[in-house]
């Protein structure tokens, strides 16, 4: 087990990023270490969270704001969850296609991460990937995600501003009221505005809107993009740039911070225990209850785990 030095990483050398993302994304147990050096280093980068129904624009959209904030002199860095690729594969061709205008820049990095075939954790790789790139100190990191799930929801929480993309005609948007991604939304975008039923759409989100969000200090404000002739993209990097601005202003980024914090250790905890725990099952199992076929049969999963849950509280607590 050989933990990667930090300075390289801390230095923004892309190819040790790269390889530290591979470790954590792999759930390699030198990971922790690696993240607990890391871990004061991060916390200065803008977390962009951008999410919507696949074939909504999303990755259109991300390279437009690259295009943008490179232009202004900004780093970034890019995550990209994709549920239909595998695990260790790259990104879709689509996105690649899209993302090689950035390929030669040095202030742009893109690594994609599959949801297919995780041992869950995805969550929290997604989450040490970002503070990797925060060590490396990319200035805007966009966290790219189909909005399903609740691990997906999990990650946009962890972002300081989130944006949901969606477009005419697209139906998406009760998709994601059901998924909870309404309420914590802080910009909406309707991309695809060269397409018919904008307003339609705008209207209904309004409504929505009513319904959802929950007074405050930030008016969640909806914008129009067509991603693919690069309109309304600088808008959109001026909302995210005000939110992350309205953000710091009123102390909130650290707010969100820190009430994501408690909800992190025990996630982590679980994922730990999760992993541990697995192959001592088998071995409970054996020991509590045989291995035969005709044993196996017997089992009563309900007794079973119960009994099992049994043994290790009595170890745990006679430890204590
Ligand atoms: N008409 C139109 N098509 C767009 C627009 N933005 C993206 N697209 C197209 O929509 C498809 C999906 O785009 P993509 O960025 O991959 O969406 P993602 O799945 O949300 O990342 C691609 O064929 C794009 O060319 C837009 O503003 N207008
Ligand atoms: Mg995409």
């Amino acid at each position: 087990m050989e933990i990667p030095k930090i300075d390289p990483i801390l230095n923004g050398n892309q190819r040790a990023l790269a390889k530290a993302i591979s470790i954590v994304e792999d759930r390699k147990p030198e990971h922790r270490e690696l993240m607990k050096q890391l871990y004061a280093y991060t916390g200065n980068s803008h977390i962009i969270g951008i999410t919507g129904s696949p074939g909504g624009g999303k990755s259109s959209l991300v390279n437009g704001l690259v295009r943008e904030w490179r232009r202004k002199g900004d780093t970034v860095a890019i995550v990209a969850i994709d549920p239909t690729s595998p695990f260790s594969g790259g990104a879709l061709l689509g996105d690649r296609i899209r993302m090689r205008d950035h390929e030669e820049d040095d202030g742009v990095f893109i690594r994609s991460m599959g949801t297919r075939g995780s041992l869950g954790g995805l969550s929290e790789a997604c989450q040490d990937t970002v503070r990797l790139m925060e060590a490396a100190k990319f200035d805007r990191i966009i966290i790219e995600t189909v909005g399903v799930g609740q691990s997906e929801l999990d990650i946009m929480k962890t972002a300081d501003t989130i944006a949901l993309v969606l477009y005419p005609s697209g139906g998406d948007m009760i998709q994601a009221f059901k998924a909870g991604i309404m309420e914590i939304a802080d910009l909406f975008i309707i991309n695809k505005a060269d397409l018919p039923g904008v307003e339609q759409l705008k209207g209904e989100l309004e409504d929505l809107l009513h319904i959802t969000h929950i007074p405050g200090n930030w008016e969640p404000p909806i914008l129009a993009t067509i991603s693919t002739e690069k309109k309304g993209i600088k808008e959109v990097t001026e909302a995210l740039e005000n939110h992350h601005d309205h953000l710091l202003s009123s102390e909130e980024k650290t707010e969100r911070r820190l009430s994501q914090k408690e909800v992190e250790i025990e996630r982590r905890l679980v994922e730990r225990l999760k992993t541990d725990f697995a192959p001592l099952i088998q071995q409970e199992l054996k020991e509590t209850e045989g291995q035969t076929p005709e044993q196996a049969e017997q089992r009563d999963p309900y007794e079973s785990a119960e009994k099992i849950y049994k043994r290790w509280m009595k170890r745990i607590t006679a430890k204590e």
